[in-house]
C-alpha cells in the first residue's frame, strides 16, 4: 500500500471532479479535477529539475494556489517541503538553508536576487513563484507536456512509507537555533484524517481560508481538512477582517488565530446574521482570551472551539464539535494521541496538578532534522514528547494550557524566541545583557519587548537597538518597545527573572 498523504488526497479529489475546490478572490474558481492535474504537473516539473524523492525543495513565497499546488507536488513526487516564513531576512534564510541543504530554493520574484547568494551558498537551484500566477517555476510547470484540466488520467503519486519524510517545519529553539521539525507522511495524514472526523468535516463545507500557508496551521490543518473531506475553500492571501466578514456569508468554517477573532469583533457588521451559514469557528496558536469567547458568542450566538497544538505534532487537543466547548481549556486529547501532565521526572501528575504535558501519538513528529542530541532531549524513554506547556488536566481529561515552562512569546500567533533576539542585542556595542519578554497586547495577545542594561556612559537609544536588528531578524521578532535599566533581577541561582520583568512592564500597553 502506498503511504504517500496525497495519495489520500488524489483518492478524495478523484471523487470530487468538478466540484469546486479552490475559489480565489480575482482568480476564479478551479476544480479538483483542475487540482489533480496540476499537481500532477508540479510532481512532473520536480523530477525533470532533478528533484529526486528525499530531496528538500525551500520555499518563501507569498499565499497562492501555486504554493499549495507546489507543496502538493512535492508530496507527489516524495520530495520534502520546507515552508519559510515570508518575513524572513537574508540572515535568517542563510542558515535554513545552510541545514536543510535544499536541491531547489523558491521564492518570490522580488526577493530572486537577494536570495541568489543564498541558493548559491547551499547549491540550490533557484526559481521563482508569482503570487499572481506567474514566475519561473510557474513557467516550468506550464511547459510540462501531458493531462491538461479535466481529464482524470493523471500520473499516481510516488510510493511512500508511513516514516518517509513530507515536511521539515523550522521552529525556533530556545538556545537561539532554529530547529526543524521532521514530519512523516504518516503524521499528516493520521492527524488530518483524526480532524476530519472529529471536527465533523463534509464535502459540502466550505472553508475561509485566511491563514498564512508557512505555518503547520494554515498549510497542514486548514488545507488538509478541506481537502481530505473533498470540500471548497476561499483562499484569501491573507488575514483583512473586511475580506473574511465579506465571505463569512458563503462559508461553513472558519480557523483563525486570537487576534483573527479580536480583530473581527471590531468589524461593526459582525453579527449573527453574518454568520448565519457558518457552523465552526475554531481557534488556537496562541491562548483564547474568555474575554474574547464571552463576546464573540454574545454577538454571533455561537461558541468558539478552541484547540492546541505545535509544529512538532500538529493538533493535539480540541474542545469537543458537539458538547461543552468551555474557555480557557484547550480541550481533550485527540482520540489517538496520549497526553498526560508531568512532573520534571516524565512521572505523571494526578489530575488537577500543574505540570508540563506530554504527548504521544501517530501524529508526533520524527524528531528535528540532524540534531538527534535535541531530539533526544525532548523526548522520554517511552516516547512521549515533552511539548514545554504547562499544564493541567480535569478528572475527565480536559486540558488547560496554564503557562510555558520554554521561554516563548506568542505574538500575533507567532513564535518568538527571546534567546534568539537576546543574542543580537548582545553583541551590540554598549549593551551589558538584555532580557526579552512577552507583555500583554490588546491585538496581538503578547508583544515583544526588549530590557536592556547598557554601559553606563553609553548614549544607546531605543530607536537604535530596533534599527539594529531590522536587517537581521524578522520584523515580527523585532521588539515593539525598548526599555534600559540599570541592572536585571536575579534570583539566588543568578538567572534574571523574567517573571518579575513581566510584571513589571505588564502595564506597557495599558493592560495592567
Ligand atoms: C505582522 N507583524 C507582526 C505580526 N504580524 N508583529 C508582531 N506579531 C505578529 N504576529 C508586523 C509586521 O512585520 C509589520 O511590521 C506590521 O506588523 C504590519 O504587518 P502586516 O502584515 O500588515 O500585519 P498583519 O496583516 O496585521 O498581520 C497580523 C496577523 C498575522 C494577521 C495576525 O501575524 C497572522 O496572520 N498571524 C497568524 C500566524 C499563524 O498562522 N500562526 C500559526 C503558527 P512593520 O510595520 O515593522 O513592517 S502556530 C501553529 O501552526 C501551531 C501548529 C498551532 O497550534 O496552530
Ligand atoms: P508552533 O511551534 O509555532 O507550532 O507553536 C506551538 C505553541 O503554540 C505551543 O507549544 C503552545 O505554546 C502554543 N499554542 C498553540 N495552541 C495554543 C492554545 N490553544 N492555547 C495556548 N497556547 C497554544
Amino acid at each position: 500500500m502506498n503511504d504517500n498523504f496525497y495519495a489520500r488526497l488524489d483518492a478524495v479529489a478523484a471523487t470530487r471532479g468538478r466540484h469546486p475546490c479552490w475559489i480565489l478572490p480575482g482568480r476564479g474558481t478551479w476544480s479538483y479535477d483542475d487540482l489533480r492535474s496540476q499537481v500532477a504537473r508540479q510532481a512532473q516539473a520536480l523530477r525533470l529539475a532533478g528533484v529526486l524523492p528525499g530531496d528538500r525543495v525551500m520555499v518563501q513565497a507569498e499565499k497562492s494556489p501555486e504554493f499549495l499546488l507546489l507543496y502538493l507536488g512535492c508530496l507527489h513526487a516524495g520530495a520534502v517541503f520546507v515552508p519559510l516564513n515570508t518575513a524572513y531576512t537574508e540572515p535568517e534564510l542563510r542558515h535554513f538553508a545552510l541545514d536543510c541543504e535544499p536541491r531547489l530554493l523558491v521564492c518570490d520574484p522580488a526577493s530572486a536576487q537577494a536570495l541568489a547568494a543564498v541558493a548559491q551558498s547551499c547549491g540550490a537551484m533557484l526559481r521563482t513563484l508569482d503570487a499572481a500566477g506567474g514566475g519561473s517555476w510557474t513557467a516550468a510547470v506550464g511547459a510540462v507536456p501531458g493531462a491538461g484540466p479535466g481529464t482524470t488520467a493523471v500520473p499516481a503519486p510516488i510510493e511512500r512509507a508511513t516514516d518517509d519524510l513530507a515536511a521539515i517545519v523550522y521552529t525556533s529553539g530556545t538556545t537561539g537555533r532554529s530547529k526543524g521539525a521532521m514530519l512523516s507522511h504518516g503524521n499528516l495524514a493520521a492527524n488530518a484524517a483524526t480532524l476530519v472526523d472529529l471536527w465533523r468535516f463534509r464535502a459540502d463545507d466550505v472553508l475561509l481560508h485566511a491563514l498564512p500557508v508557512y505555518h503547520v496551521h494554515g498549510l497542514f490543518i486548514a488545507s488538509h481538512c478541506a481537502l481530505l473531506a473533498g470540500a471548497t475553500m476561499h483562499l484569501l492571501p491573507r488575514f483583512e477582517a473586511a475580506a473574511v466578514l465579506a465571505l463569512l456569508p458563503d462559508s461553513t468554517v472558519f480557523m483563525g488565530v486570537p487576534t483573527f477573532y479580536t480583530r473581527l469583533l471590531e468589524q461593526p457588521g459582525f453579527d449573527r446574521a453574518s454568520v448565519r451559514r457558518m457552523r465552526l469557528f475554531l481557534c488556537g496558536s496562541a491562548p483564547l482570551l474568555a474575554g474574547t469567547f464571552a463576546q464573540f458568542e454574545q454577538r454571533t450566538g455561537q461558541r468558539i472551539l478552541e484547540r492546541y497544538g505545535m509544529s512538532e505534532a500538529g493538533m493535539i487537543t480540541s474542545n469537543p464539535c458537539e458538547g461543552d466547548r468551555i474557555a480557557g481549556s484547550v480541550g481533550f486529547a485527540l482520540p489517538d494521541v496520549q497526553a498526560r501532565v508531568a512532573g520534571p521526572d516524565g512521572v505523571e501528575l494526578p489530575r488537577g496538578a500543574v505540570g508540563v504535558l506530554e504527548i504521544r501519538g501517530p501524529n508526533l513528529f520524527r524528531g528535528y532534522w540532524r540534531m538527534p542530541g535535541r531530539t533526544a532531549e525532548e523526548f522520554r524513554q517511552d516516547g512521549f514528547f515533552i511539548t514545554g506547556d504547562v499544564a493541567t488536566m480535569d478528572p475527565e481529561g480536559r486540558v488547560s494550557i496554564v503557562g510555558r515552562a520554554k521561554d516563548l512569546v506568542i505574538s500575533g500567533g507567532f513564535n518568538v524566541y527571546p534567546k534568539e533576539i537576546e543574542l543580537e542585542i548582545d553583541a551590540l556595542p554598549g549593551v551589558i545583557e538584555s532580557a526579552v519578554i512577552g507583555v500583554p497586547h490588546p491585538d496581538l495577545g503578547e508583544a515583544v519587548v526588549a530590557v536592556v542594561a547598557r554601559q553606563p556612559t553609553e548614549a544607546l537609544t531605543e530607536q537604535d537597538v530596533i534599527a539594529a536588528l531590522r536587517d537581521r531578524l524578522a520584523r515580527f521578532k523585532l521588539p515593539r518597545r525598548v526599555f534600559f535599566i540599570d541592572d536585571l533581577p536575579r534570583n539566588a541561582m543568578g538567572k534574571v527573572q523574567k517573571a518579575r520583568l513581566r510584571a513589571d512592564f505588564a502595564a506597557t500597553y495599558g493592560q495592567a
